[in-house]
């Protein structure tokens, strides 16, 4: 009965032509009672001036899509480059937003200095040690939480990721990561963060055994991150499921990283699958409750005060990274290719409201 009263309302909002939900007085950051988030590069925030000017609206917390991975903040051995994350700082303070940070440990973006360096255990153990430390403590107090430890389980399999992390330092390479944030900043929230958890229910169980000896070593995980590049297909029941999961946790429930395409990929670059060429209006609405379900089922799983929050991936059809990722032309976004609301973003408004 919700969903239905939820659906008519959804229609009626994105149909409607009323100024007041067209124009700027219902947004995202003042409808939700938790922080909604996007991804965004340092140039989107400094030289894009409408696209800036959505975020400011929409949003109140940034995650930097690229700009604190580890290949952008050390491109060169052993020399940190502050300045772009700096800027990125000085801009949420500006605009009283929440900046996330990410990653500071995941495979797909270490630089391969690193990797060529000829480092043994002990030597690659300390460089991890210090440069966390260095990291965090810099913006200690003003990166508000982290993700520590991204995409350290397999997909489809009970097993940690074979990642140059692993291969050299074992499973303690995320222990050591999580204990050295926590010492730079006690105050920071530490996730682990991974993609298809809400949908391979076998890689989320293997997150959770994962959290769970963590947990029982003593491990200062405070946080799981849901990356929820879903699709149109998934069932509400195993989003659901995976909600449940990572709320028992006990930890701060982060979805990260949301976007719904409606065509299918291997999660291997440039092999996406070409269904749909054309987002009818149909679809459009289709997405919009899909947007609304994901909402509302996080609001109602997972409790308010493990709520850290809803991110997407980039908030517009035209800068997603999808496209040019996997080769594909998909429409996962709230706002279409040229920067307007689409039915997605009124099913999240829908979803996000108590
Ligand atoms: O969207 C990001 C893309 O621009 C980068 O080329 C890519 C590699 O650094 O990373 C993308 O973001 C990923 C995120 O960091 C971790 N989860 C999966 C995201 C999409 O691949």
């Amino acid at each position: 009965m919700k969903n239905l009263v939820a659906l008519i309302v959804l229609l009626f909002l994105s149909s409607c032509a009323s100024d007041i939900l067209r124009g700027d007085r219902v947004t995202l950051r003042n409808a939700a009672s938790f922080p909604i988030g996007t991804a965004a590069s340092y140039s989107q925030l400094n030289t894009d001036d409408s696209i800036r000017a959505i975020i400011l609206k929409e949003f109140n917390s940034i995650t930097p899509e690229n700009d604190m991975k580890m290949y952008s903040v050390m491109p060169r051995s052993n020399e940190f480059r502050w300045e772009v994350v700096d800027s990125i700082v000085a801009f949420c303070a500006r605009n009283d937003m929440r900046l996330f940070g990410h990653a500071l440990v995941w495979h797909s973006s270490t630089p391969r200095w690193l990797t060529e360096a000829g480092h043994d255990s002990v030597s690659l153990s300390t460089f991890l040690e210090e440069y966390v430390t260095a990291y965090v403590s810099r913006y200690k107090g003003v990166v508000d939480g982290w993700d520590v430890v991204n995409e350290a389980v397999t997909d489809s399999a009970g097993t940690l990721r074979q990642t140059f992390w692993y291969n050299m330092l074992g499973e303690s390479y995320i222990d050591q990561a999580f204990i050295a944030a926590h010492e730079a900043d006690p105050n920071a929230i530490l996730f682990l963060n991974d993609y298809n958890i809400e949908r391979d229910t076998v890689k989320m169980n293997a997150t959770i055994d994962l959290i769970n000896r963590l947990k029982s070593r003593g491990v200062p995980i405070s946080g799981i991150g849901l990356q929820m590049h879903t699709r149109m297909d998934i069932p509400n029941e195993i989003i659901a499921y995976s909600l449940r999961k990572a709320a028992e946790t006990g930890l701060q429930v982060h979805l990260s990283e949301v976007d719904i395409i409606f065509n299918r990929h291997n999660d291997r670059q440039g092999e996406g699958e070409q269904i749909y060429n054309e987002l009818t209006s149909e679809m459009a609405q289709e997405q919009g409750e899909k947007y609304m379900n994901i909402a509302d089922m996080y609001r109602g799983i997972v409790p308010k005060d493990q709520q850290y929050g809803i991110t997407l991936w980039g908030f517009n059809d035209r800068t997603t990274w999808i496209r040019p990722f996997f080769k594909l032309n998909d429409w996962p976004a709230i706002y279409d290719d040229n920067l307007q609301r689409k039915p997605a973003f009124y099913g999240l408004l829908n979803g996000v409201m108590d």
